[in-house]
């Protein structure tokens, strides 16, 4: 991908596609590749990898940090070495951090010093040996001053720039398609989360497909092709900061303000100082900015034309609203997943829908498929969405049964089908183009703020707790993450009657406060009923629990 940015667009090496929103920190194209080539040898002298030798699956590296202005120089380091990256949320527990490291089978863990203790745990118990954990640098407000005995990519660099030079990477044919690029964890359709094996061609059939979908607008409103600048806040451990913000907007030469985590003023200080053109946001923060008018009013916003926003649905009475407060900035909306390597639609300026997640990328074909399985393709016609990209990723790691469940071998010579677990309608447009609704979601996934919650993985921790004799996790809405967690709970009989319901309830969800990442907080509450309802073959039946609790929000 770097090759494809830079080598292939000598144009782009003296933008900066990296700058700090904090400290201003910033280096261009040309400086970002010569950082890159001097940490890949940095790593090579480290752990004696090199580009043409071994499978990738001997060069795996995790990388568990806010956002850096280095981030995606140690990706492309790796790359470079013929390695992959997989990228943690950096809201995780320790324990959740080693079951990734671990799947992922890494070698080493960047991390960063907020996230230094953390990381420790999860490497020992990962095994992982200590002098095989590196830092990430931060700006001063979150490293502090404080020195710590591990190297950093700073120090790799410098190492590296004395190094002897590296060989080659050399590509056999189709090399780019079959070998994994990064491996991200999604729950997919069901169950725990699950290594997303992602092709080098599926990260750039991806970009290009947005860049070439967005490129007539663009063209129209910067004929000049001036740099456009993004907001990097969302984490580059999720697909949509890692591709869409990170990848697909310095691929066009456009520059990334990067800010480790989202607090309003600091957001604020990035818009005005770095005079950021387009918002990459997820919904609760616009609700935020509708709700927060006042703080928001006071800043300088001048600068700003667009607002994107994507991982969730934003109800088209939240756009309607933010753009009561901000009359000039185009609203648009982003549906994409892991397994399509992101962006599967997208709204162009010029053909807005409140509501809709706008029109398929160029390379995209899509289905329509009913609930028996049958091909309803049409308007106004819901049912799941299927689709087809060469963006579709190769597949879960070492998980044949999902994959088989998620992926529809090609039969046609275009590429793979996907089944999104997703329920979609199309419609037809003002303007006469096909929009995408994402109307509901069949699979097992509860979104918060955006980001992934498997219920299969909840469930498996409360039924190790001794209250818990079964249970089932739902997703119910939430006005500001969108939908939280909630539990049913069938009580153990090691409950005594006498005990206080409140206090098992607490004492339950204590259990995951303590072991899981924030946005997996049962915020949703606990329930305790008699019986979880369940198929014949034992499956559970969530849709009923559901509807049980659309009935009792309704009174
Ligand atoms: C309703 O969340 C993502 C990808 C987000 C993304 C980013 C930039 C989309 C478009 C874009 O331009 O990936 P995952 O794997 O974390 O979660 C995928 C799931 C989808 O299956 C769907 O259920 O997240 C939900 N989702 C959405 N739902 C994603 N985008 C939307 C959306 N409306 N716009």
């Amino acid at each position: 991908m770097l090759d494809e940015a830079y080598g292939r667009r000598p144009h782009n090496a003296s933008k900066n596609p990296f700058t700090c929103g904090l400290s201003g920190k910033t280096f261009t194209g040309l400086e970002m590749v010569e950082r890159v080539e001097n940490l890949a040898k940095g790593l090579s002298n480290e752990f004696g990898w090199e580009p043409n030798k071994g499978t990738e699956w001997e060069k795996v590296i995790g990388i568990f940090a806010l956002n850096t202005v280095d981030s995606m120089t140690l990706a492309y380091a790796v790359h470079r070495l013929s390695g992959i990256v997989s990228p943690a949320n950096a809201a995780y527990s320790a324990s959740e951090l080693e079951f990734q490291l671990k799947s992922a089978g890494a070698k080493a863990l960047f991390t960063c010093i907020p996230l230094l203790q953390t990381s420790l745990e999860a490497a020992k118990a990962a095994g992982i040996p200590n002098d095989r954990v590196y830092i990430l640098e931060m700006p001063k407000e979150f490293s502090g001053n404080e020195s710590v005995p591990f190297k950093t990519v700073g120090q790799l660099i410098s190492e590296g720039s004395k190094s002897v030079k590296l060989e080659q990477l050399k590509w056999e044919k189709g090399q780019g398609a079959r070998q994994t690029a990064y491996l991200c964890y999604s729950s997919g359709t069901s169950g725990l989360p699950k290594g997303v094996m992602i092709s080098h061609r599926n990260v750039i059939a991806n970009i290009i497909q947005i860049c070439l979908y967005e490129k007539p607008t663009r063209d129209k409103r910067n004929p000049e092709n001036r740099t456009e600048v993004g907001l990097g806040l969302l984490p580059l451990s999720h697909i949509y900061g890692l591709v869409v913000i990170a990848q697909a907007s310095t691929y066009r030469g456009d520059g990334v303000v990067i800010l480790p985590k989202f607090e309003l003023q600091s957001y604020l200080y990035a818009i005005e100082t770095q005079k950021i053109n387009t918002l990459y946001l997820v919904p609760p923060i616009i609700i935020q900015m509708a709700k927060n008018q006042g703080a928001c009013q006071k800043a300088d916003l001048s600068s700003v034309k667009c607002v994107f926003t994507g991982a969730a649905p934003l109800g088209a009475e939240t756009a309607d609203e933010l753009q009561k407060i901000y009359p000039s900035w185009k609203i648009r909306q982003g549906y994409g997943l892991t397994e399509t390597c992101t962006v599967v639609s997208s709204s162009v300026e010029h053909d807005i829908w409140f509501g809709s997640s706008g029109s398929l990328l160029p390379g995209f074909t899509a289905k329509i498929v009913s609930p028996e399985g049958n091909d309803v393709s049409g308007y106004d016609q819901p049912g799941e969405l299927v689709v087809q990209s060469p963006s579709v990723v190769l597949g879960y790691l070492n998980n044949e049964k999902a994959n088989k469940e998620t992926f529809i071998d090609d039969t046609d010579g275009k590429g793979r089908w996907m089944r999104t677990g997703d329920e979609a309608v199309f419609k037809k447009g003002p303007n006469g183009y096909e929009h995408v609704f994402i109307v509901d979601r069949i699979k097992e996934l509860i979104k918060v703020k955006g980001l992934q919650v498997a219920p299969a993985e909840l469930e498996a921790h409360l039924l190790a707790h001794p209250s818990v004799a079964d249970v089932a996790v739902i997703p119910v809405p939430d006005d500001a993450a969108g939908e939280v967690p909630k539990a049913f709970i069938v009580k153990s009989s090691s409950v005594g009657l006498e005990e206080n319901d409140r206090m098992v309830a607490r004492d339950i969800a204590k259990h995951v406060q303590d072991h899981k990442a924030r946005h997996k907080w049962l915020k949703g509450g606990v329930e305790f009923i008699d019986v979880i309802p369940k198929s014949p073959s034992g499956k559970i039946l969530r849709r009923l629990l559901r509807d049980k609790e659309k009935e009792s929000r309704r009174k």
